[in-house]
Order: C-alpha cells, then structure tokens, then sequence
C-alpha cells in the first residue's frame, strides 16, 4: 500500500461492501484523506453540508428512513463537538450512524495547533461504541487490526439495536496524498442478527398473571409502522380488562384504542386515577411524549410494568418496572398472545367512555374555537394531502399531534430521543431525500429561525415541505404551569417579530403565509401542489394560544 493513508481503502471497501450508500461531508482540510477515499468508491454517494450540526440531523433522517447506518465526516476541532447534539438524538432514538471525525495527531493536542481538541471518545456519554484508529498504519497486523475495528464499527452501529458509532482518525500531515488501493481482499466480519426468542416459561409466567388481572394497559411509545404489531395489539384489545393506549407517534391504528391519552388523563380525579390505573402495565417502543400519562403513572404505580426491548433495556420511565422482556414486541407477542383467556370486567370499558366524552367535547370545542395554535392543527390534520410522512418538531407541534383522532394514511415521525427543537428542519430534510417521498414538517417558529441551517444545502427537492407555526415564541412556556408565575415569561417565551419569508427568500424557497381559516385553506393547497420545496408560515395569537389550550383541558375536566 502506496501511501501512510492507503488503509483508508479498507475502510471504503469493507463500508461498501456491508451496504454502506451515503456519507456527507463538512468542509474541512484535516479529513482531506476521508474525502479523497470516499469520492474514489463510485458506489458510496457523497453528499455535502457546511453546517456540521445540521449535516449529522441530516444524516439521521435518512437513517431513520432506511434503517441503515448513515455515514458523516467533518474536520478536527469545534467541528465535531457539533455532531453532538444529534449523535445524542441518535443514541436515544436508537438510529445508526457511522461518526467519522479527522483529528490531528497526538503530539499536537495541547501544543497550540489550531481546530486541536481531545478528540478520543468525544460523545462518550451517548456513543455505542468509540475508536481511534492508529496516526500510522503500515504493517499487516496493523492493517488486521483496522479490517477488525472497521467491519465492528458497522456492526456496532446496528446491533443489537442500532444507535451511532464513532471513528476518530488522527491524520498526519501531508493530508492529500492519498491513492485508493483495490489490490488487497478485504475482510468482512459478519454478524448474523438474530431475532431473541422469548423464554417460553417466562411468558407463561406473564401469561398467568395477565389472565388473573382485572386491569391490564398497553401503552406504546415511538415506533415505526409495524402492520404485524397493529394486528397483534388489536387482537389484544378485544379483551375487556385490557385498556390500549397509543401516542400518535407510535403509528398503529387499533379499533377500540385510546389514541388521545391527554384527553383522558387530564380528566382523573386523585381518587378516579386511582381507579384507572392498571395493575399491569406493558409497554413497548422508545420514548412517551405525553408528560400527563407519565405523571399518572408515577403517582398511580401499576404493581407489575413489564417493558419489551429487543437490546434488554431497563426503561424504568415509571419508576415501577419489574419485568424486562429482552424480545421485539412482535416476537413477544407471537409466544405470549396463544396463551391468554379474554377475562370479564369494565376495565376497558371505563377508559373507552371517558375518552368518548372527551371526544364530545373536543369536536364541540373545536367548533367555537378562534383561530390559534389549536385551531391550526385541527384543520391541517385535516386537510394535508393523504400517505404523506408528518415529522413532529419538538415543543407544541408533537403534543398538540396527541390531541386528534389520526388517520390511517398519516406516518408520524419525531426527534423524540432527547426532544431538541435544534434539528427539526435538517432532520425532515434528511427523511425526505431519503425516500423521495412527500414530507412535511410541521414546526415552531423557534425551532425554524434555531435550524434554518437545515435549508443550506442542494438536497431540498419537492419532497419536503414546511409549515411553521409562529406565535411568535415559545408558546409551550405560555401553556405549562410555572414560567408565567416567575415574572420572567420573556426570558422562557424569548418573544420575537421574526418571520420565516426573508430565510425562505435567502434559500431560494416558495413562501405561503396564513393568518385565518381562509387563507389557511388556501395556503395547505397551494403547499400541497407546490412543485418546490415551500414553505407555508401561519401566524397565530401570541398572547391568547395559552388560555385556549388551557380553556381546552379545563372543558374536557369539568365535571
Ligand atoms: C436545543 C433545545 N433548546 C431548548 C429547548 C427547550 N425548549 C423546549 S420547547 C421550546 C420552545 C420552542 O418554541 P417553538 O419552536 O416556537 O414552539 P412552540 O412552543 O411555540 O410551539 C424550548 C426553547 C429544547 N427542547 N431544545
Ligand atoms: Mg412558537
């Protein structure tokens, strides 16, 4: 091998060969080699991304899309430690990455050299796993022993749950005299996924419990569709002491289910909770949005949470759990679901005719309310164009999602892995190039102006549209208890007079604006049949959106 560098040959190869398709760089001089070395393997698309920040939520949507470890490369220095924030989203929401950093060599760390930091397992908190491959690479073992880390990089990054992988590369100088090398055979490592089989007596264990319980509840997190899971549950739910409760971005569509848990919960009474509560509570798929059915379940413990994760996980989100089941649901249910007898009881029932009432009494709200927050979401969960992927952004727009009833032809996504509002554009922008399928954001004002980043690059097609909803803060502030009790609301809301018309002018992106129901019905349209990226902004009522949501849950608890 020619060069000191040629060993990032091996590296490209054995990345091709595992199905290694996209890397996006961010410019730099130190990761000059990694840029020459991927640009020399036709089959590895190279995207590029100035903003490194930006380029790993990209890098993330497009994982969370394929399933498969998207790769990102930056330069020494500040560079990485921008790659953090979604690196962290990415451990969280369980998405692979492949994380490959340029570094300067060890003996210029501490010594004054420029973009120089200590690089070694930067994102150790919320890494799967870190490398740092040697500054030289010359002899056959050492040559062994990158085949070794590179092929348990890959396999890392997605088993046995996926999440980001990290490689740091220390480069000594000269940077660009790199010649990719195809003569030598690479090695693979496999690693055969297998699907953990359930203990068999452990399920009759919880089958016996399930069948003696009156008061059983499902509660599922963020998940992907999963067309085989919705059949299982559903079938579960034909039991009458089982309640099933389902977040919108959980994605399962369950006949009899409680799809909007806010509008039960937030009706409980201390000594009502006490009767909704569950003896058993199972769950399964990544974080709960709803901080209402976390509270109720903190203070209202059922005496037995069992939770399923393939990787074994103790999510102890309530506090109570007493059952790990280190299985995919789907695996799990296969064993456990033959072995149960429906009981008798008013369990479901009980959930079901408070959620009916709420039912009633959100559509009869929904008819009176003014134009806001609130109305906005109605109308656009409404009216968007039918099979399109909805990416949530953090703050109002993924709780107020929780509040209507979904239909069947929407897919939820959101960074609900650590709940940033940093990397909603960038992140959809990703999913969108990804799939070539239609996509659209639905944010906050805040959010958008933090990410605008996430429109500087070429990859925004038609796929990908945006609508921001302005109320000209951080509404959120406005709605939960306490900011507006310290005095400082500015400093929580950090009120603006900003709009999005100016970054989507800069962008060279169409712009739509709303301000009521008319011209909203006007503008969904027109985003719906725009050829180009676009981006639709409503305006809402700063001051007035708070005491609708709260007038809302106070309509739905009265008694
Ligand atoms: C990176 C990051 N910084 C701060 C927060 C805290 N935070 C949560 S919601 C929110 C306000 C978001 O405002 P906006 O996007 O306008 O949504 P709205 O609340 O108005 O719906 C903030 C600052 C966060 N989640 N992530
Ligand atoms: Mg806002």
């Amino acid at each position: 091998m020619s060069s000191s560098k040629a060993y990032l040959s091996l590296l490209v190869r054995i990345f091709k060969e595992k199905g290694l398709e996209t890397i996006i760089f961010s410019p730099g001089s130190r990761n000059a080699p990694l840029i020459m070395a991927f640009t020399a393997e036709p089959a590895i698309r190279c995207l590029k991304i100035p903003d490194e920040r930006s380029a790993a939520y990209f890098a993330l949507g497009m994982a969370q899309q394929t399933g498969k470890p998207t790769a990102i490369a930056c330069t020494s220095g500040t560079a990485a430690l921008n790659y953090a924030p979604a690196i962290a989203e990415a451990y969280y929401q369980k998405i692979p990455l492949l994380v490959l950093t340029a570094d300067r060599t060890p003996k210029l760390i501490d010594q004054g050299d420029g973009q120089a930091i200590r690089q070694e397992n930067l994102y150790a908190n919320y890494i799967k796993h870190s490398y740092t491959f040697p500054s030289l690479v010359v002899s056959e073992k050492e040559l062994q022993h990158i085949e070794h880390m590179t092929n348990e990089a890959w396999n890392n990054s997605l088993y046995p749950e996926a999440g980001p992988v990290h490689i740091n590369f220390p480069f000594p100088e000269p940077l660009y005299d790199f010649a990719y090398d195809t003569s030598r055979k690479v090695r693979l490592i496999q690693l055969k996924e297998t699907t953990p089989i359930p203990d068999t007596d452990q399920t009759k264990v919880l089958a016996k419990q399930w069948n003696h319980s009156k008061r059983k509840m499902i509660l599922t997190g963020l998940l992907p569709p999963n067309p085989n899971l919705e059949k299982q549950i559903t079938e579960l739910a034909q039991d009458p002491t089982v309640t099933v409760l389902t977040e919108t971005t959980s994605n399962l569509y369950i006949p009899g289910a409680i799809p909007g848990i806010d509008k039960v919960v937030c009706t409980f009474s201390a000594k009502e909770a006490e009767i909704f509560k569950p003896d058993i509570l199972l769950t399964m798929g990544g974080h709960i949005v709803s901080k209402m059915v976390k509270s109720f379940l903190r203070q209202h413990q059922p005496a037995s949470h069992w939770h399923i994760s393939p990787s074994g996980q103790h999510m102890d989100t309530f506090q109570c759990l007493t059952e790990v089941i280190p299985a995919s649901p789907d695996a799990f249910l296969d064993g456990f679901l033959p072995l149960l007898q429906p009981g008798e009881g008013n369990y479901r029932s009980s959930w079901t005719e408070r959620y009916n009432r709420s039912e009633e009494r959100h559509h009869s709200f929904m008819k009176r309310v003014p134009f806001s927050d609130l109305k906005v979401f109605d109308m656009l969960f409404k009216t968007m164009p039918v099979g399109i992927s909805v990416q949530l952004a953090n703050s109002t727009p993924v709780r107020y999602s929780q509040l209507y009833r979904m239909k069947k032809w929407y897919v939820f996504y959101s960074n609900r892995g650590v709940s940033g509002i940093d990397g909603c554009i960038s992140t959809a922008a990703g999913a969108a190039f990804a799939t070539r399928h239609d996509t659209w954001l639905l944010t906050g004002d805040l959010a958008f102006f933090y990410d605008t980043n996430g429109l500087w690059h070429e990859y925004l097609d038609n796929h990908l549209k945006i609508v921001v909803i302005n109320n000209g803060g951080g509404g959120i502030f406005r709605f939960i208890e306490g900011p507006d009790k310290t005095g400082h609301l500015d400093i929580f809301e950090a009120p603006h007079q900003l709009n999005a018309r100016h970054a989507a002018g800069m962008f060279g992106i169409r712009y739509f604006e709303a301000r009521d129901e008319t011209s909203l019905t006007q503008a969904v349209n027109r985003l719906a049949y725009s050829r180009d990226t676009a981006i639709l902004e409503v305006f809402t009522p700063r001051e007035e959106n708070g005491k609708i949501l709260r007038e809302y849950f106070n309509t739905l608890k009265n008694k």
